[in-house]
């Protein structure tokens, strides 16, 4: 029988680069910002990542790391006083990123309380609801949910029929909010409700009569996350409830930008992860009497993947400086979500492609972050309302 021919052997090449930082944007950070990425970083690799499979598979949220996350201070991390820690924008992206490398329902929990349930309250909220509200939310002892998505239609949150009458010096809340984060799990919702003076902001707390937050089961997405359905029947809050700093959907319009700025650093994370995985796999993995990662094919998606957390990365940064300097523009958050969410999905999914038959196991994360990153896509805007936000911007022509 003849020989089969040598595959040569391939040429060792030993690279200065981090893999995952390949511009070093890691050195246009500042002394603090390093410190908070390492923090966290640390609290990802020590408690989340040896729960989150089990959590993601078993459809639960892991409740149990909520005191980690205050006691490090990423609760309300951005905003000033109450107990919060008055961190920059930069670090409060890097403290998604991070959290995110692990889950994105572990990002999300974080997202929801800090950017779309602490921010309002601390932006429009009355001195008494901050005092009452949110030292006890930095601590994690009081969980939030936001409700602005309806049933019928979420991108267009103008169009909401959830409305607030008033009655006496009292609210009467009818309606229903659909995909609701936290919701079964909260403590109290910030509720977006229309008024006969246009939508306004409503603290609602749990155990209210007519509140009910029942769970959203059989999600292929964001498992390790509560979703909810919330209804409202005949509530009755007090005047006291009511965020009076605020009215127009520019209240909850505002507190989206918070959270998507935040979700544009996040998903950089759950690409990372699929990337570092995927590195450690194809080196080890051989085929053909080498390396799988030897093979040029393999090698041009890996450094596809590189090249899209890169641009990922150096817009993201860029756009925290420009919040810290007071500049960023709402279409340049939608450039940034609309950007890095379809990089990392398309990182996750091609992951998940070049395991192969180990990609489907969740033992391996690409699955996990590409499905997890379905919600996220869709999520705070989805890529659509980004793109037309962008050529909003461009035209002048409001074409939603
Ligand atoms: P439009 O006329 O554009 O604006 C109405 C008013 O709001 C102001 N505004 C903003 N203010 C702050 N930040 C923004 N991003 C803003 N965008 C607009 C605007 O200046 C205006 O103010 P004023 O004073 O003139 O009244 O409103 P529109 O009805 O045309 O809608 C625009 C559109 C489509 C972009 C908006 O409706 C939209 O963003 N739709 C998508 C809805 C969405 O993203 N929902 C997310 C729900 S929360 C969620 O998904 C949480 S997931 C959390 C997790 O688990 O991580
Ligand atoms: P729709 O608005 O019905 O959109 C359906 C499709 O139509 C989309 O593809 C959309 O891009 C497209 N579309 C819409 N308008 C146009 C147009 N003009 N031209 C072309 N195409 C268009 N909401 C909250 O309020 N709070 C939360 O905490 C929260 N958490 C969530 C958690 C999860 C896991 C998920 C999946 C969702 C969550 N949401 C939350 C809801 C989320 O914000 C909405 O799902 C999202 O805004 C889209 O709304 P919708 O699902 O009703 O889709």
């Amino acid at each position: 029988m003849a020989a089969s021919p040598k595959v040569p052997k391939a040429r060792a090449y030993s690279s200065p680069l981090d893999p995952m930082d390949l511009y070093d944007v890691r050195s246009l950070l500042s002394d603090e910002e390093r410190m908070v990425q390492d923090a966290v970083g640390r609290l990802v690799d020590e408690k989340v990542l040896p729960v989150i499979q089990g959590h993601f598979e078993n459809h639960t949220f892991p409740r149990e790391l909520v005191a980690d996350l205050a006691a490090l201070g990423l609760l309300g991390s951005s905003l000033e006083g109450y107990g919060c820690a008055g961190m920059n924008a930069v670090c409060y992206g890097l403290i998604c990123q991070e959290l995110e490398r692990g889950d994105s329902g572990v990002r999300s929990f974080v997202s929801v309380q800090s950017s779309l349930c602490m921010y309002p309250i601390h932006s429009y909220g009355s001195e008494e609801q901050k005092q009452r509200y949110l030292p006890r939310m930095a601590k994690g002892e009081l969980i939030g949910c936001f409700g602005l998505t309806e049933p019928h239609g979420g991108s267009d949150p103008a169009n909401m029929k959830t409305h607030a009458k008033r009655r006496g010096k009292d609210w009467v809340i009818n309606g229903a909010k659909m995909w609701i984060t936290n919701g079964a799990i909260a403590d109290l919702c910030v509720l977006w409700a229309m008024t006969d003076e246009g939508i306004r902001g409503f603290i609602v707390d749990k155990g209210t009569a007519g509140f009910t937050a029942p769970e959203i089961k059989h999600k292929f997405s964001l498992r390790a996350s509560v979703t909810s359905a919330l209804f409202f029947d005949n509530v009755v809050v007090p005047e006291a409830n009511v965020l009076p700093g605020v009215v127009g959907l520019k209240g909850p319009l505002s507190c989206l930008t918070q959270a998507r700025y935040g979700i544009t650093w996040g998903v950089i994370g759950a690409a990372q992860a699929c990337l570092r995985q995927l590195i450690d796999y194809t080196k080890d993995r051989e085929l053909f009497g080498r390396a799988l990662a030897a093979n040029q094919a393999i090698q041009i998606r890996l450094a596809e993947m590189s090249r899209k957390i890169t641009l990922s990365q150096l817009l993201s940064l860029q756009l925290g400086r420009l919040k810290d300097a007071g500049k960023m523009t709402p279409a340049q958050v939608s450039l940034a979500k609309w950007n890095n969410a379809r990089a990392a999905i398309e990182v996750a999914r091609d992951a998940r492609d070049m395991l192969g038959g180990a990609g489907i196991s969740a033992e391996y994360v690409p699955i996990r972050h590409m499905l997890n990153l379905e919600s996220v896509i869709t999520y705070e805007g989805t890529e659509t309302i980004h793109q037309l936000t962008i050529g909003r911007e461009l035209t002048g022509i409001n074409a939603f």
